[in-house]
């Protein structure tokens, strides 16, 4: 039997809404294309949870899918589930698998690495569900949530260690609004996850048909919208890009350090996109909802970590560019947590950062003096570590720097990743040494970078290039006239402003290559 784990419905009779019943939401769901259902019932009597579970059956069977049943083996018996689900101190599956014979589905949860390699090591089990992934108020987690990069960790092991044909679904705290990014950064090149298991956002919601609908759509369709195909050979700045930040005038929402808000806002007003500074949360929903609206979260100076997620989990629910600034990622456990906290709970379309901040994270050790990256990496490795990060978190990585390196997120379209997956590197050479004079310089590549997504959500990559190019095309125009930082920074806003007037990237004297 093949079993198609994509949208797998946990229930908890707990959470069903006042008015509707399990049964209600089992068959909305069922209808609205749940792939297969697990009955969890934790409180009832043993004679009231068979007599459910053969009702939850007739649904499914109806539906031509699996039903699994939670821990209880005697009742997965009795009403002769297609499988059964348990924990780590459960029925153990040796036991189980003796029982119930080679035909019935086992699943097993998986908190870590360690569990995963036992997994393999009886091999007996059909599928894993790894969590928690999220935080959770459906279950009293015994460990705390691991995210996408400890999902990563696990599928790993799978594909490394013997577990290759081993299925698994992503489960804690998933919803309409994370499901796709989890799904997509959860992959690792040859080994994906199979599905989702979601329970509040199905079973808790009044309308747990269209909760369904919505889950089932993100997993089929709506993820490809989401990340758009990179796959570009053109990788020189381009005019209709800029013409197009000239025309529609991005809103561009940035949750910002205090040092560079006025710099950024008039940087932003100079390429001719218009700028928004919030750290209100209120305001965030009706911004993610403006046409063309963008949001920049640079953490400089760092805040509480609900001002960055609330951000991001509504420009992420509407499908809006998003771009992160982990500013001085390394330079202190606060900022590391904080990148950690960023990076697992929200998708970026591009990650920006010096060497220090991409090295931080992309999760390799680095030095850093304040805000200021102290490495000196030879580029090579650089790269690797970008393409690295790129990858982990499907996102477009810019490394800043003499020279500028920008990568690709593989954003294929699909959420699986294949083994030889190919990830398109750009170098960007040229600049001036007065940009590492000014304060903000950094920090406005950021709101230059959202504003070209903003306006070029389709082509996310060649905005990216093209922000990034016309940034250091104007670096080394404003340089050439200076005679000092002072004097750099209201050159630079005004060889900004005049390229983008002119928009003739022809006329540029950068080095951009293919590497
Ligand atoms: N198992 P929700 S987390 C049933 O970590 C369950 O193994 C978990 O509920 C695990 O979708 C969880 O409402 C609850 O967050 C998931
Ligand atoms: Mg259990």
């Amino acid at each position: 039997m093949t079993v198609d784990y994509s949208v797998y419905l946990v229930t908890d009779s707990g959470l069903v809404p006042e008015g509707l019943t399990l049964y209600d939401q089992v068959k909305a769901s069922v209808e609205n294309g749940a792939t297969i259902v697990q009955l969890r019932e934790k409180h009832l009597e043993t004679k009231e949870f068979i007599e459910r579970a053969q009702a939850i059956h007739e649904i499914t069977k109806k539906a031509g899918i699996p039903l699994i049943i939670n821990d209880r083996l005697d009742v997965a018996i009795a009403v002769d589930a297609e499988g059964i689900h348990v924990g780590q101190d459960d029925f153990p599956v040796a036991k189980l698998r003796q029982i119930l014979g080679p035909n019935k589905i086992i699943g097993l949860s998986v908190k870590d690495v360690d569990e995963a390699r036992e997994a393999i090591k009886e091999n007996l089990v059909d599928y894993i569900g790894i969590g928690a992934l999220y935080a959770t108020a459906t279950k009293e987690l015994k460990k705390i949530p691991m995210g996408p990069q400890g999902a990563r960790e696990v599928l790993k092991v799978l594909r490394d260690e013997g577990g290759q044909h081993i299925k698994s679904v992503l489960i804690g705290g998933i919803n309409d609004s994370n499901a796709s990014r989890s799904l997509y950064t959860s992959a690792i090149p040859g080994k994906s996850t199979d599905g989702i298991a979601v329970v509040s956002n199905i079973i808790a919601s009044k309308d747990a048909g269209l909760a369904t609908k919505k889950l089932s759509d993100i997993v089929k369709n709506t993820t490809k919208s989401f990340l758009v195909d990179n796959n570009t050979t053109n990788i020189n700045p381009s005019s209709e890009i800029i013409e197009n930040v000239k025309s529609i005038s991005p809103m561009v929402h940035q949750i910002t350090n205090n040092v560079v808000k006025l710099f950024s806002a008039n940087v932003t007003l100079a390429i001719g996109a218009s700028p928004i500074m919030s750290e209100d949360a209120n305001d965030y929903s009706e911004f993610a909802k403006y046409p063309n609206s963008t949001l920049l979260l640079n953490t400089g100076t760092v805040q509480e970590p609900q001002i960055y997620l609330k951000a991001v989990r509504e420009y992420n629910l509407n499908l809006k560019p998003v771009v992160l600034d982990p500013v001085g990622a390394g330079a202190s456990v606060l900022r590391r947590l904080t990148i950690k906290n960023n990076l697992n709970n929200g998708h970026y379309t591009v990650i920006k950062g010096n060497e220090g901040e991409i090295l931080t994270a992309a999760g390799i050790e680095t030095q850093m003096k304040g805000v200021d990256s102290v490495e000196k990496n030879s580029i090579e490795f650089l790269i690797a570590a970008a393409k690295k990060l790129a990858l982990n978190t499907r996102s477009i990585v810019v490394v800043t720097g003499e020279t500028d390196i920008i990568v690709d997120g593989s954003l294929t379209g699909e959420y699986y990743i294949d083994e030889t997956v190919k990830q398109t590197v750009v170098t960007i050479n040229g600049g001036h040494h007065f940009l590492g004079k000014v304060t903000g310089s950094g920090c406005s590549l950021g709101s230059v970078i959202a504003s070209y997504l903003g306006s070029n959500p389709k082509t996310p990559f060649l905005a990216t290039i093209t922000a990034v190019a016309l940034y250091k095309e104007a670096g080394t125009r404003a340089g050439k006239i200076s005679s000092g930082p002072g004097s750099f920074v209201p050159n630079f806003i005004d060889e900004l402003y005049k390229l983008t007037l002119e928009n003739n990237p022809k006329s540029w004297t950068l080095d951009i290559k293919s590497v």
